[in-house]
């Protein structure tokens, strides 16, 4: 929800909307600069927001990002999870799986593949919803394969999820670490949602949320919506609606992000695991589809996500007010970007009785509008080629 709303609706509850918002100016007060800087600027690594060094491995001095990954492996998921747990920069609090490229019991085992696969074992790994808020699941297995990873067969996860459920994680989580645990969501956003509408007060205490979703300049699934929010626009309408600060990194930038050959090669020149299992899911994935695909695909969208949390010079953002088409009946789910004026709905009908159709502006996301292609693949072959 947006400030103006926050304050109608806590108003509406009890007349607390004064105890609220200072609660959170003191909360935003409390961060400081240090906070700001980890929401838009300083985002390579996670030296605010108090944490501490806990996990093996990391930088001397790099203290990493308490971060939540929300998923639905799928290839560029598979990507997405690696390079996240072959970055010492972040913090995995937990891996959380929702419905989207394939069914809820697809991803969660994939989810738990790449987890094994990387040695990572202690992250939790939970189930989450096992589809859209009010939609049905529309996957993408044409795209990803029957199971989600382009045919590849990696042995049934020894591992097993956690018992709590990913929308409970997420939010015993952030309460946990107050300010901390930044979001990652790569698939439909129907845990966050659910998560938003189970604890309100995430909005207060999620310091910012980093997704890969969303366009400014075409879908992938219709002309207009990208598919992590077509399959859950509802969804997405409430986490762009929360007032929790967004980097949305979609298609405008991530369609230029082709695993090209020459790419691909690099990758399968790496020696360890992860490199490989990567390599495999992306060659069985270019092999299947090599009759119909052109030179701008495969594209790597979801790790592009997970790349501005390691290295801000990646992609250029920009401020937007983003709103999510969820009434249209061939627009839905498309996301429309305003960079100025006021963020305008459809003129109202001449029988409707309401007025002009002007809501209040204020820029909610920042927007990855450009990427510097060569220097994510440089940093995604040597992560994923890192041994652990
Ligand atoms: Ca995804």
């Amino acid at each position: 929800m947006n400030e103006s709303r926050f304050s109608k609706e806590q108003g509406d509850r009890k007349g607390e909307t004064l105890e609220i918002e200072l609660g959170r100016r003191q909360f935003l007060a409390g961060c400081g600069t240090a906070m700001m800087a980890g929401v838009f600027g300083n985002l390579a690594t996670g030296t605010v927001l108090g944490q501490s060094a806990s996990r093996p491995g990391a930088s001397v001095g790099v203290v990493p990002r308490r971060i939540t990954i929300d998923t639905d492996p799928g290839v560029d998921d598979a990507f997405a999870l690696m390079l996240a747990m072959q970055s010492p920069e972040l913090k995995i609090e937990a891996i959380t799986a929702v419905a989207g490229n394939v069914p809820l019991k697809l991803t969660l085992p994939n989810a738990l593949r790449m987890v094994e696969i990387c040695g990572r074992t202690e992250i939790p790994v939970a189930g989450g919803a096992s589809g859209p808020l009010v939609r049905k699941l529309i996957t993408a297995a044409y795209v990803h394969g029957e199971n989600g990873l382009a045919g590849v067969e990696f042995p049934v996860p020894t591992i097993k999820p956690v018992v709590e459920h990913a929308v409970d994680l997420i939010v015993r989580l952030a309460r946990q670490y107050p300010g901390e645990v930044t979001l990652v969501p790569i698939g439909p956003l129907t845990n966050i949602a659910l998560a938003l509408r189970s604890a309100p007060e995430l909005a207060q205490i999620i310091p910012q949320i980093v997704l890969m979703g969303g366009s400014f300049s075409g879908g992938n699934v219709t002309p207009a919506a990208e598919f992590n929010f077509y399959v859950d626009p509802e969804a997405a309408a409430m986490v762009f609606d929360s007032g929790i600060p967004i980097i949305m990194v979609g298609l405008d930038v991530t369609r230029k992000v082709v695993l090209t050959e020459e790419r691909l090669r690099r990758l399968e020149a790496n020696t360890n695991r992860a490199s490989l299992a990567a390599a495999r899911i992306a060659r069985s994935l270019m092999e299947t589809h090599k009759k119909s695909v052109s030179e701008s695909w495969p594209v790597l969208n979801d790790p592009l996500a997970v790349s501005v949390l390691l290295d801000p010079a990646i992609l250029t953002l920009k401020d937007y007010r983003v709103e999510i088409e969820t009434c249209g009946t061939l627009t839905v789910g498309e996301s429309v970007g305003y960079k100025h004026g006021e963020a305008r709905t459809s003129a109202p009908l001449r029988n409707s009785g309401e007025g002009p159709a002007e809501k209040q502006f204020g820029f909610n996301c920042k927007a990855a509008i450009e990427v510097d292609v060569p220097r994510f693949f440089d940093l995604l072959t040597t992560r994923l080629g890192r041994e652990g």
